[in-house]
């Protein structure tokens, strides 16, 4: 990290760039800006992993159907309050500008929490198919299952950029992803009450091969970025002492 990245400190615009904003002292909604695209809002979380983390993607009771075509995950989708997607070009933007961190927090239907943190995540843009380009050490207790999805390209089921030659991974495991040949993770899969899932549907929920194997789709999921340079701690998932505040989800 150089120092000159705090050229992206929050005085320059309208609004803060990312959720680790000194404005953001809540979790909850607020409104960045990054360049390139409008001013959006983002849902920021200051619960799970320590302070100002940005959130891009959320599951927590299976109301929302993820499987979905290229255009909406272009485009993003859902309640910033419940379950959503923050969509691909903003995803595309606000890596762009900066290193992030990307902390991915996982629990399943006994309560159990596991995290993966990496410590560099970034996508390319829409004409690299927003492969996932930047992947950086992994720490955490979830395990690894990422890593086999770096430098791959992002599938939906009506755009299949996976490695799978004769079969679309997207279709074949009900999701959208950055999909391999096909699957160590597949946190946009289908929800499963109750996680565990028969062999036949093979990885079609929302695993994360690494804790509970291909056929386990967990009862929460929250991924979440934040710029890695400006040296905020980490919390880790399940050892924060929950205020009133965290205990939305
Ligand atoms: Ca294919």
């Amino acid at each position: 990290c150089d120092d000159d990245l705090h050229v992206f400190s929050d005085t320059g615009g309208s609004y803060p760039s990312s959720c680790l904003s000194s404005f953001f002292n809540t979790s909850g909604v607020h409104k960045i800006q990054v360049p390139g695209i409008d001013p959006f809002k983002v849902y920021c979380d200051n619960c799970i992993a320590g302070f100002g983390w940005l959130v891009i993607q959320r599951r927590l009771n299976g109301s929302l159907n993820f499987f979905r075509n290229w255009a909406e995950y272009k485009q993003g989708f859902g309640d910033l309050n419940g379950e959503f997607f923050i969509g691909l070009e903003k995803l595309r933007a606000i890596t762009a500008m900066e290193p992030f961190e990307l902390y991915i927090a996982l629990e399943d239907f006994d309560g159990a929490k596991r995290y993966a943190k990496f410590d560099e995540f970034a996508i390319g843009s829409e004409q690299d198919d927003y492969a996932l380009n930047m992947l950086g050490d992994y720490s955490g207790t979830a395990g690894d299952s990422l890593r086999s999805h770096r430098k791959m390209k992002f599938s939906t089921y009506d755009r299949d950029n996976d490695r799978e030659f004769h079969r679309n991974c997207a279709f074949l495991h009900v999701g959208a992803w950055w999909y391999n040949s096909c699957v160590d993770s597949n946190l946009n899969g289908q929800y499963i009450k109750g996680g565990k899932y028969e062999e036949k549907l093979f990885a079609r929920g929302m695993c994360w091969r690494a804790w509970r194997g291909h056929n386990y789709g967990y009862r929460f999921t929250q991924m979440m970025i934040r710029p890695k340079c400006r040296n905020f701690p980490t919390v880790p998932h399940g050892n924060t002492t929950a205020s009133k505040e965290c205990e939305s989800f």
